[in-house]
């Protein structure tokens, strides 16, 4: 297959700014490179990949989706590297087979009916605003199955029960995390230091229960940070810091188990599949994508959202959890293959003619 990718438009590839859908994009990318098919990736200038083949393209980076309020109308700056992107999408189509955009942005979407080489797009965020939820709704109801998700729980998020969606779930490169059998007496949360992250609630559970819970990921609200700590006197959080992959699995290997505590709908949670990858038992809220990755009772458990004492019952059974399980589901679900075959299928599926309009 031939295929181009549109990179996200908050920052150059490469940069991190992107965050999850950038290692999607790394992840599916390096294995359809493997698997012999050509991928060329088109991205703000002063993206860059060991690689992926890049056209850079210069223009202005567009501002954070999910940092507008829900009824703002769209806007867009006038050199806007979206349009850009798409200009150049548009021009080289017919070298393409197919068209595959990891935009989260409103132009890409309205574009679909324009493209004679089929272009697709995976949603990387659940909804965060009334005019984009429209516009991913309404070209997932012309173009059936021409929107790729994370989960189910992302998809429901867009408030159409109708819409069709490719769920492709996420995928890491497992020879880069450790199997660890035997724990320390530890827990870890990673994530943005933020408010939707909900750190207080391990406040909470570490004061009540006296356990230690390291800390790991970007410092984002440092005043939030404080918050948590002034809150609960009692808890013992040890911020650790921001770690890339090598660092960052070697330090959670040996947790007795990741506690997520999410106050948002998370699209999916690569943490999740980083810590089973280690051997590491997942307990989270039964809220956004965890909800889909942990199998309750068998690699961690589920609690109910925003109850601490849910939480810290959870956590005095995690014993019960055998670790090994937890390395055994990640391999077989959430393997580099496991996640490249997925998106294949569904590339496939377009390139035989599914997807067309059906207007
Ligand atoms: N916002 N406007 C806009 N465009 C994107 O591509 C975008 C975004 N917000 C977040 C984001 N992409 C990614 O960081 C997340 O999807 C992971």
């Amino acid at each position: 297959m031939k295929l181009l990718f549109i990179s996200t438009s908050v920052g150059a590839f490469g940069s991190g700014v992107g965050g999850g859908v950038e290692l999607t994009i790394q992840n599916l990318a390096q294995y359809l490179l493997h698997r012999g098919h050509r991928v060329h990736l088109v991205a703000p200038s002063g993206s860059l990949s060991p690689y992926i083949p890049i056209v850079a393209l210069p223009g202005a980076l567009h501002s954070f989706a999910q940092n507008s309020d829900r009824g703002d109308p769209i806007q867009f700056p006038s050199d806007s590297v979206v349009a850009a992107m798409l200009q150049y999408a548009y021009a080289m189509q017919d070298r393409y087979d197919l068209i595959v955009n990891f935009a989260y942005d409103w132009l890409p979407f309205y574009l679909t009916s324009f493209f004679t080489t089929p272009l697709i797009h995976f949603v990387s965020m659940g909804s965060v605003s009334d005019a984009l939820d429209h516009i991913i709704v309404q070209t997932g109801r012309q173009f059936p199955r021409r929107l790729g998700m994370y989960t189910h729980v992302q998809a429901h998020s867009f408030g159409d029960p109708q819409l069709e969606v490719e769920i492709l779930g996420s995928g890491i490169d497992l020879d880069r995390y450790v199997y660890v059998e035997s724990p320390a007496d530890f827990y870890v949360w990673i994530g943005r230091i933020a408010p939707e992250k909900g750190l207080e609630d391990v406040a909470a559970v570490s004061a009540q229960l006296g356990i230690e819970v390291q800390i790991f990921g970007k410092m984002q609200e440092e005043a939030y940070w404080q918050e948590c700590n002034a809150l609960y006197p009692q808890a013992k959080l040890h911020y650790q810091g921001f770690f890339p992959t090598e660092e960052l699995q070697a330090r959670i290997g040996r947790a007795r188990a990741l506690i997520m505590t999410p106050k948002w709908v998370e699209a999916f949670g690569n943490v999740a599949i980083e810590a089973l990858a280690c051997g590491v038992p997942v307990i989270s809220y039964a809220r956004g994508g965890p909800v889909e990755i942990i199998r309750h009772n068998e690699t961690g458990y589920l609690v109910e959202p925003d109850n601490i004492e849910a939480l810290a019952e959870a956590i005095g059974r995690i014993d019960r959890i055998r670790r090994s399980k937890c390395r055994a589901q990640a391999e077989k679900e959430y393997s580099l293959e496991a996640l490249g075959e997925r998106f294949l299928a569904w590339f496939q599926g377009i390139i035989n003619g599914a997807g067309g309009s059906k207007l």
